[in-house]
């Protein structure tokens, strides 16, 4: 009988069950109930431009920011999907200030924080959208909303898990359980996650950098040295870089794992932490890129390495190929050192 060479999300994950050392299932059923909500969240998506599901629903997040309906919808639908299952005891959102306890006898022993759609900004001009997840393992059993609270704030490098989902040309979640990285394509005729990309490997270095350049004149000196030196024109050195930037992480991070080089969201001037979450967006993120072989600081420390104190704290990143981002510190580094 030829091996089958059609790998659903859901066998993959019961096939590489055994690698994680609390293999009692919990964990695959949390990364099922994670695909299904994508599934949902992407039909929505398809459609959006064709049922008054875009624009506005009159509320602000945590953040001010105007809350889209689909925004609204993905949120809703992930705490739905994450409550069924009872192995979850907490859940953080970017849509809800404080943590979302779910079981009141205080069962469950794991954490997801996550972007229930990040980019939503580009929900309205049918641009790439995702979703961010970010798993960890209880550490104690203290059922109080303040001990729960604690349990939502680890470090980086405990996450058991940690993935997206990249609502675009085709939808595709991208997840490691620290077993390298996978990336599943949904075939919308059969509703079913299949394994596209195996074991990704982002190269070493690229030829892309990824930025807000409109915020140059907001940047640290050490910054503004590196942009100009990834656009000197020296080919011996394989420059000048290009420019990509979607305006969503997940596209902007997706496209540097396939095609190397680096992404930055810095702190400028005005927001001296930067914009992008640590607990949602740059951890997961940090996971993934430093098991597919990459690196990501906030300019000077691993991302993963940062005590957390906030549940929506902001951090500097930068992340991709480990010679971009070890140059991008040398720079960095360099004028702090004057
Ligand atoms: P700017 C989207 O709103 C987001 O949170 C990330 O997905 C994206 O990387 C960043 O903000 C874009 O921010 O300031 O360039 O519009």
């Amino acid at each position: 009988m030829p091996k089958s060479s059609i790998v659903t999300l859901d066998r993959f994950i019961l096939d590489r069950q055994i690698e994680f050392r609390y293999s009692s299932g919990e964990l695959s059923r949390i990364l099922y109930d994670i695909s299904l909500a994508a599934k949902v969240i992407n039909r929505e998506v398809n459609k959006a431009g064709l049922v008054d599901i875009l624009g506005l629903t009159n509320a602000t997040n945590v953040h001010g920011e105007e809350v889209k309906k689909l925004d609204d919808f993905a949120h809703r639908e992930i705490i739905k999907s994450l409550s069924l299952g009872g192995q979850c005891c907490v859940l953080g959102s970017e849509e809800e200030e404080d943590i979302i306890p779910i079981r009141e006898e205080d069962s469950g022993e794991y954490i997801v924080l996550f972007d229930p759609l990040d980019g939503s900004s580009n929900i309205d001009v049918n641009v790439s959208i995702g979703t961010i997840f970010s798993i960890y393992r209880r550490q104690h059993q203290e059922g109080t909303v303040e001990g729960l609270r604690k349990e939502a704030l680890q470090r980086g490098d405990s996450q058991v898990a940690a993935g997206y989902v990249l609502y675009g040309s085709s939808t595709m979640l991208v997840y490691t359980t620290g077993h390298g990285v996978n990336g599943f394509t949904l075939d919308p005729g059969i509703g079913e996650f299949l394994l596209s990309h195996p074991n990704i490997q982002i190269p070493a270095r690229g030829k892309y950098y990824s930025t807000n350049q409109g915020y140059y004149h907001l940047w640290d000196e050490g910054l503004k040295n590196y942009m100009r030196y990834l656009i000197e024109d020296d080919p011996a050195t394989g420059r000048p870089y290009s420019l990509r930037y979607i305006g969503t992480l997940v596209a902007d991070i997706h496209r540097t794992l396939f095609y190397g080089g680096v992404f930055f969201y810095p702190r400028t001037k005005t927001n001296p932490s930067g914009k992008l979450r640590l607990m949602y967006e740059c951890n997961p993120m940090a996971f993934i890129i430093e098991q597919s072989g990459g690196m990501a600081i906030d300019g000077h420390q691993r991302i993963m390495e940062i005590e957390p104190k906030r549940l929506h704290q902001r951090e500097p990143l930068f992340i991709g190929s480990s010679a971009d981002v070890r140059q991008a510190q040398f720079f960095l580094t360099q004028q702090e050192a004057k």
